[in-house]
């Protein structure tokens, strides 16, 4: 297994390795590639759902998404679908994966169908550095706040979410995390949130006092030298750490068709920085 860095700041493209066929070795030194580089792109994985769906399991139990359809026979995967001519909006804006919930997924992974010629990139940026980067005064004022996160249905309006119209819609639940989380296998702060779109309000506070604040951070978060890009092609999987790391799809390619297999991975409770010194 080769492992080449995608930038200065996090993501590591992966060659030589099988993952129909990996051993108990290989997968180790996957886990710790993904906890040095938050996001692996993982190239030449012929694969099918099953070997996806068993090599998810490697990482832990699959978490089910509570808005998204699935693959007709694979409940575990989702089917990513953008047709040529449609907007979309699935992952079109910086975020984490369901901080919208109260246990938020691990991981999330892609595994590439159809990609379109160029075009279509997914990016990430590095929370871990944006974190490090603030001031000794905002990191302490960070560490006090929680984030209060809402799902919203028209951010994510697309062809993945039309299969659950029909379903019955139960009323999204708001999620409250630290503003600044511990990844529990590191032990590394970063800074946890999505923009207002889902991260709607500093607990305890309103929308007009959090609103110059979330925004900041966002532009702080997705400052360029924080992050990587990912360009995919057909074969390609990509795992990706929600605990330390933001992702945005790019919707550059509005002719062509592009299919996507995902799986996301069951997570933990959040812990703060603060939960976690006196835990310490
Ligand atoms: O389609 C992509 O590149 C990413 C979509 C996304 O945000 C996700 O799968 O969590
Ligand atoms: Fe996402």
């Amino acid at each position: 297994m080769e492992i080449q860095q995608l930038s200065g700041a996090l993501g590591g493209e992966v060659t030589g390795i099988d993952l129909g066929d990996l051993d108990d070795g290989g997968f180790e030194a996957l886990h710790r590639a993904l906890l040095e580089h938050g996001v692996l792109c993982i190239r030449g994985q012929d694969i099918t759902p099953d070997e996806q769906i068993a090599f998810a399991r490697r990482w832990g139990e699959i978490h089910d998404h509570p808005y998204l359809a699935t693959l007709p026979g694979h409940p575990e995967i989702i089917e990513i679908v953008k047709e040529p001519g449609e907007r979309n909006r699935f992952g079109a804006h910086w975020h984490t994966d369901q901080i919208f919930t109260p246990v938020p997924a691990m991981a999330t992974m892609l595994l590439a169908k159809e990609v379109p010629p160029v075009g279509g990139d997914t990016l990430f940026t590095d929370l871990y550095s944006a974190y490090d980067a603030l001031s000794d005064g905002m990191k302490r004022l960070a560490a006090r706040l929680a984030t209060f996160n809402l799902y919203n249905k028209q951010a994510d309006r697309s062809r993945v979410m039309k299969a659950k119209v029909t379903a019955p819609e139960t009323p999204a639940e708001p999620a409250i995390h630290p503003l600044v989380r511990v990844h529990p296998e590191t032990g590394r702060p970063a800074l946890y949130l999505n923009d207002p779109r889902v991260t709607r309000r500093f607990d305890g506070m309103t929308e007009a006092e959090s609103r110059p604040l979330i925004d900041f951070l966002m532009a702080h978060c997705t400052r360029p030298e924080f992050t990587c890009r990912v360009r995919w092609a057909v074969g390609t999987l990509t795992i990706w750490d929600n605990r330390r790391l933001m992702h945005l799809a790019l919707d550059d390619y509005p002719d062509h068709r592009r299919v996507m297999h995902r799986i996301t991975i069951k997570g933990t409770p959040t812990v703060g920085l603060e939960q976690a010194r006196v835990a310490a």
